[in-house]
This record gives structure tokens, C-alpha cells and sequence, in this order.
């Protein structure tokens, strides 16, 4: 049962905002990687690129009211929800002006003021934290909504397929957002779940349908309807976004990079690129002035040029520090625990 309104697409300059999203989002991606092979990151990044459609038409019909649970793929979706790329690459950096000033890396970057409950390594685990934050807005009787992004590979885990339930159960504003991009590391998803994934979902009495997640356009309108109908108090919904990694699974210096897939898969994916998709389409549409793609792209590299200066020239923390800030003596909204 698909949401049944089609919400209209936003003005020309709102959409070239989403181009310049996507195109930071993987020139972001692109330039982590350069510095894993510096040995400036250590350990390991999970590229995004290839999925920046999902992140950007999906956040793009949410408020910085509105809670994103993440994954280990989470650059993408950080940057989507407003997140800082200078804090970014300082915290991948191990700085102490990053995110969690130096000590958490890629796979735990959160910001509670714009709404980012955190990217998490655990599969699944960004659902049932997404349902927390939909329970605390319902609670409150405010309009806001959570939505928990997910790959394909969380499908099959238990956490996940509660958290469908007690959304529907609960009727709370979750929109759940699977990344369906085939493959959980290497294994393809045939080899690991049957059946259609958003019709999984709507057996659970989720609102669930299948988008084309290499097009932005309609992963906005998706999530705006389902975004609409979640804040009008009709409950939670599930969209699979269908779309692809380019690259490997992740990437760290020194380790081989050989891509098992079938060449033609990837070329074929590759071939409908989100960003070469909407820049095309803005250009036929004569949405944006000759000259205007190249400015933006020329603005992006600026700013990503600027955000890894400000993490090179960001202090490491001092060995000494190395248990500050690791455990919470209290959570935002509750009084102090008094154990310190
Ligand atoms: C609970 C749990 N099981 C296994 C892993 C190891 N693991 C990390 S990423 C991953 C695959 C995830 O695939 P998917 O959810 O499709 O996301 P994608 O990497 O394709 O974006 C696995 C199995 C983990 N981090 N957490
Ligand atoms: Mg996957």
C-alpha cells in the first residue's frame, strides 16, 4: 500500500541544491579514500558513492527536527541531514576538533542538534534507536519524524523485523529506509533472502513501496508522501531504495581492491548515475544557466579542499585523554546520574 498523494517536486534552485549535495557526498567519499591510501585515516571507510540519491531525496523532505538513525555506510547520510564535512574528516582523522573529538571514526559520527542519532557498525541497530526517537515525538505530541536508513543485509536481522512491528503496533512516525544496493559485503542478496523486500514489509502492515534509488526525484516524492502521512499521525512506512556501490564494501590502505561483481552489472549501474541523471535532466528542463554545473563543482572541491586543511590542522587528542569522553554519565533531557 504505497502513500497515495504525489507530492510536487520543489523549485528549480531547491533541486540544484540536491545536485550540489550529491556531488559533495561523493567527492567526500572520494577524497576519504586518498587519504586512507596516505595513511592520514586509519583503518577502515565504507564509500557511499553510488547511493548519494537515497540520502539526499530522502533528507530532503525531513526538518532539522527530524531523527536519522545511520549505518556503517554513513558518511552519505550525515552529510544529507546537514552534517559538517570539516567535522567529518577531522573526527575520520582522529582529531579532537571531529565529531566525537577524534575517538569514535566513520562509523559513530552523531549530531543530536541536527537530528543525527548517529551512524552505528551494528547491522539493523539504527532501527530500534529510530523508534525511540519516533516514541519520544509521539509522546510529546510533536510533528517530527525518525527514519532509520538500512541496507539490504539487515533484512534478515531480528532487530530489524521487531522494530517493523512494534512501528505499526505503536503507529510511531518511522519511515524506514532500506538501501536494497544488492549485496551484503559480497554476498549477493539472492543468495540470502527471497521474496521482495518492501513486500516483506507491508506484511508486517507497513505502508511499503519500491523506488528507484538512482533517482532523487523520486525518492523525495516517496519520502515526502511518506513523511506527510507519518506527521498527520498515519503511521510508519517502509521504502526500498534500489541502487548500487560502485566501489568495494570498504576500503583500507595496503588491502587488495578486486571487485567480484559482474562487469556488466557494474557498468550497467554505473549508466544510470544519480548525478549525471539530474544534472541532465535540469539541463533539458533549462532549470539551471549554461556554466552553472561547473561553478558548483568548482564550489564543492573549495569546500572539501577547506574542510580536510581544517582537520589536517586540527590537534590529535593527548594520549592522557584517552578515557575522556568515552562513557555518558547522563543523557540529554534527564538529570545529572550523580556517580561521577
Ligand atoms: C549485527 C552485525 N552482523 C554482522 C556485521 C558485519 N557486517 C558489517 S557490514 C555487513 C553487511 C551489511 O550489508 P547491508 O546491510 O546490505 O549494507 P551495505 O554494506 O550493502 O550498505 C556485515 C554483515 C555487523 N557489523 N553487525
Ligand atoms: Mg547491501
Amino acid at each position: 500500500m504505497p502513500p497515495s498523494t504525489t507530492p510536487d517536486l520543489p523549485d528549480a534552485e531547491t533541486q540544484i541544491g540536491w545536485y550540489q549535495r550529491m556531488r559533495l557526498l561523493r567527492r567526500f567519499e572520494q577524497n576519504a579514500v586518498e587519504l586512507v591510501d596516505e595513511g592520514d585515516i586509519i583503518g577502515i571507510v565504507h564509500e557511499y558513492v553510488g547511493e548519494e540519491a537515497i540520502a539526499v531525496g530522502a533528507c530532503a523532505a525531513l526538518t532539522e527536527h527530524d531523527v536519522i538513525t545511520s549505518t556503517h555506510r554513513g558518511h552519505g547520510h550525515i552529510l544529507a541531514k546537514g552534517g559538517d564535512p570539516a567535522r567529518m574528516y577531522a573526527e575520520l582523522l582522529g582529531r579532537e576538533t571531529g565529531y566525537n573529538k577524534g575517538r569514535g571514526g566513520s562509523m559513530h559520527i552523531a549530531d543530536l542538534d541536527l537530528g543525527i542519532f548517529g551512524a552505528n557498525g551494528i547491522v539493523g541497530a539504527g532501527a530500534p534507536m529510530g523508534l525511540g526517537a519516533a516514541h519520544m515525538f509521539k509522546l510529546r505530541g510533536e510533528p517530527h519524524v525518525a527514519v532509520p536508513f538500512f541496507g539490504d543485509g539487515a533484512m534478515n536481522q531480528g532487530v530489524l523485523l521487531e522494530s517493523f512491528n512494534l512501528a505499526v503496533i505503536m503507529e510511531l512516525p518511522v519511515i524506514f529506509v532500506c538501501e536494497n544496493n544488492g549485496y551484503a559485503i559480497t554476498t549477493p542478496i539472492g543468495e540470502m533472502t527471497r521474496g521482495e523486500l518492501f513486500e516483506r514489509a507491508a506484511a508486517f502492515g507497513l505502508a511499503a513501496e519500491a523506488v528507484d534509488g538512482m533517482d532523487v526525484r523520486a525518492v523525495y516524492r516517496a519520502a515526502a508522501a511518506a513523511v506527510a502521512r507519518a506527521r498527520a499521525g498515519g503511521g510508519p512506512s517502509f521504502l526500498e531504495c534500489r541502487a548500487y556501490r560502485y566501489s568495494l564494501h570498504n576500503v583500507a590502505k595496503g588491502v587488495p581492491r578486486e571487485d567480484d561483481r559482474p562487469a556488466a552489472e557494474q557498468a550497467d549501474w554505473r549508466g544510470r548515475d544519480a548525478i549525471e541523471r539530474l544534472a541532465g535532466e535540469l539541463t533539458e528542463e533549462g532549470l539551471w544557466p549554461d556554466g552553472a554545473r561547473a561553478e558548483i563543482d568548482d564550489e564543492v572541491d573549495a569546500e572539501i579542499e577547506g574542510a580536510i586543511g581544517f582537520a589536517r590542522n586540527s590537534r590529535r587528542p593527548d594520549p592522557d585523554s584517552v578515557l575522556d569522553h568515552m562513557y555518558a554519565v547522563t543523557y540529554p533531557g534527564l538529570p545529572a546520574a550523580g556517580w561521577e
